[in-house]
């Protein structure tokens, strides 16, 4: 019996030192690998060309990130990963043998030399990230961002692994410019709103922020050398709202924060008209005889006010505004505004425009304008913002300046989604999410061709929302259409199938917090929750 026992226990200890030496080997601590379907995934804005290969890379405790640069995203996304999930995933310097696995992002000449393409490869031991700039690797994470389990977006703790489905992404943008507005005048937002916003938009490979400073309810910028600016005309809002500004510093904070994200921000002060709010800081830009002292404006009508264009002091006064502006704007341009200016003369306003131009490039920067603009004589590097009149870009085309695209029967974010929308306008149209998406900015317009078309922007004007739940009750989902639209080929682009990536992805709006508008176009019922 005993010998029996001995026996049984060298062999039993035999079995497990070998299966110990077995493991060491072939490291059998690993876990068997689970399969998933990249192709299942749903991705916005959807990328130019997925591969599947139906395995999956798991991310875990031990998951290293490979790099060989410091890049503050970087610090970001494992912040929020490491938050999100509880899962101590950590950075080193780039190993060039790769036998390690874990995620690298590397930087290097890809086949698209796009700087803001990105090709994405994952095996069971690798995620490798490949880009031609960091600004490429910062898209490659934000897709990675979208195949990790919703749960992450909302700190949900999750016991299930995180998979990654194995396989190849390549992608790269249709156009340069994808880009939003958001009207800070009708009504005021501040910092944490609009650092909120840029968070939204690079999450969706937007790259700019327009913000509409000044309008005839209020000026929203500080400029030290017209102080009266911020000190009087900041002061109104639609509504009688409570109005606001942000201060330089403040600036200063939103154009770093963007940049942090690749986000540009372009500055628009409207002019000749939407001018009310400076009017009544500084009344000697006017020259309306009737009302020399023009009052504050809480009401939302448009196209009554205009600075007074023969006055030289007018120009003296916006040679002020652009140059402080231009010196706190890292961004290649400017915004002039320029649309509805019907309290101007004709070639009032054509002089005026043509005079404004040269300010704008006499400090360094680029002139955007709405298409109104094209009545002057726009130079090169112009561009016209296409809203309502198409011929107003062909217009601008025909001076061979370029066109970004805002139509506001597709893109005018501030336009109910149907006559029950509880707030927002419908002057220009009702827009549905099948309407927002079903468009084609190249073949918009007769005339005005892919060539002509930086891009487009989705404009949010504000006269009907004063906080953050309504901006994202109009903008989202029809923002994340419009990223789509911007980034995406064409020929990838498909209504049906994108509703249904969007049924899907809306759970993931759901876990980021966002207040968004549930359209009886998406069939939520089908989804089983994924
Ligand atoms: C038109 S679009 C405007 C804005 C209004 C908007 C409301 C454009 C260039 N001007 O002043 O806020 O309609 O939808």
């Amino acid at each position: 019996m005993q010998l029996h026992h001995m026996i049984n226990g060298i062999i039993s200890s035999r079995l497990l030192y070998g299966l110990i030496i077995v493991c060491l080997i072939s490291s059998c601590a690993q876990k068997e690998i689970i399969p998933k379907d990249l192709l299942k995934e749903t991705l916005i804005p959807i990328p130019v060309s997925m591969e599947a290969a139906g395995l999956s890379f798991e991310v875990t405790d031990r998951t290293v990130i490979y790099t060989s640069g410091d890049y503050e995203f970087l610090d970001h996304f494992i912040r929020e990963v490491k938050l999100l999930s509880g899962l101590n995933i950590d950075v080193a310097p780039m190993s060039t043998s790769r036998d390690d696995g874990g995620i690298y992002l590397i930087l290097k000449k890809i086949d698209n030399p796009n700087d803001e393409a990105y090709e994405l490869e994952i095996t069971p031991k690798h995620i490798l990230i490949h880009a031609n700039t960091e600004r490429g690797l910062f898209y490659g994470i934000q897709s990675l961002r979208q195949m990790m389990p919703k749960e992450l977006e909302s700190a949900t703790q999750i016991s299930d692994p995180i998979l990654i489905a194995s396989g190849k992404i390549i992608d790269y943008p249709r156009f340069g410019y994808r880009g939003a507005m958001l009207d800070i005048s009708r009504h005021f937002f501040g910092i944490p709103v609009i650092k909120k916003y840029i968070d939204y938009l690079a999450k969706y490979k937007m790259n700019t922020l327009h913000l509409h400073l000044s309008d005839d309810q209020g000026w929203r910028i500080e400029i030290k050398s017209r102080p009266k600016l911020t000190e009087v005309g900041s002061l109104t809002a639609v509504g009688g709202g409570k109005g606001g500004y942000l201060s330089q510093n403040d600036y200063k904070e939103i154009v770093r924060y963007a940049q942090s994200k690749y986000v540009t921000i372009i500055p628009e002060i409207d002019m000749p008209g939407h001018t009310n709010a400076a009017l009544v800081a500084y009344p000697e830009l006017n020259c309306n005889q009737k009302d020399p002292y023009p009052k504050p404006y809480t009401g939302m009508k448009v196209g009554f006010s205009t600075l007074c264009t023969s006055n030289p002091a007018v120009y003296d006064f916006l040679d002020d505004v652009i140059r402080e502006l231009a010196s706190m704007t890292p961004g290649a341009y400017i915004h002039i505004g320029g649309d509805e200016s019907h309290a101007t003369k004709k070639n009032d306003y054509i002089a005026f425009i043509n005079k404004v131009q040269a300010i704008v490039s006499k400090y360094g920067k680029k002139t955007i304008g709405w298409d109104d603009i094209s009545a002057a004589s726009l130079s090169d590097d112009a561009i016209a913002q296409h809203w309502s009149d198409k011929n107003k870009a062909i217009a601008a085309v025909e001076q061979n300046a370029k066109v970004l695209m805002s139509p506001a029967t597709r893109t005018y974010l501030d336009m109910q989604y149907d006559s029950t929308t509880p707030f927002g306008l419908h002057w220009a149209a009702y827009i549905e999410l099948d309407s927002a998406y079903i468009w084609d900015p190249g073949k918009y317009i007769d005339g005005v061709h892919e060539e002509d078309i930086v891009g487009l922007e989705s404009p949010l004007w504000s006269e009907t929302i004063d906080n953050l739940d309504k901006i994202e009750y109009l903008a989202f989902p029809r923002i994340i259409g419009h990223a789509e639209i911007g980034w995406s080929p064409q020929e990838k682009r498909n209504w049906t199938e994108y509703k249904t990536r969007l049924a899907k992805h809306e759970s993931r709006l759901i876990e980021m917090g966002i207040d968004f508008y549930r359209s009886s176009l998406i069939a939520r019922d089908s989804i089983s929750s994924q």
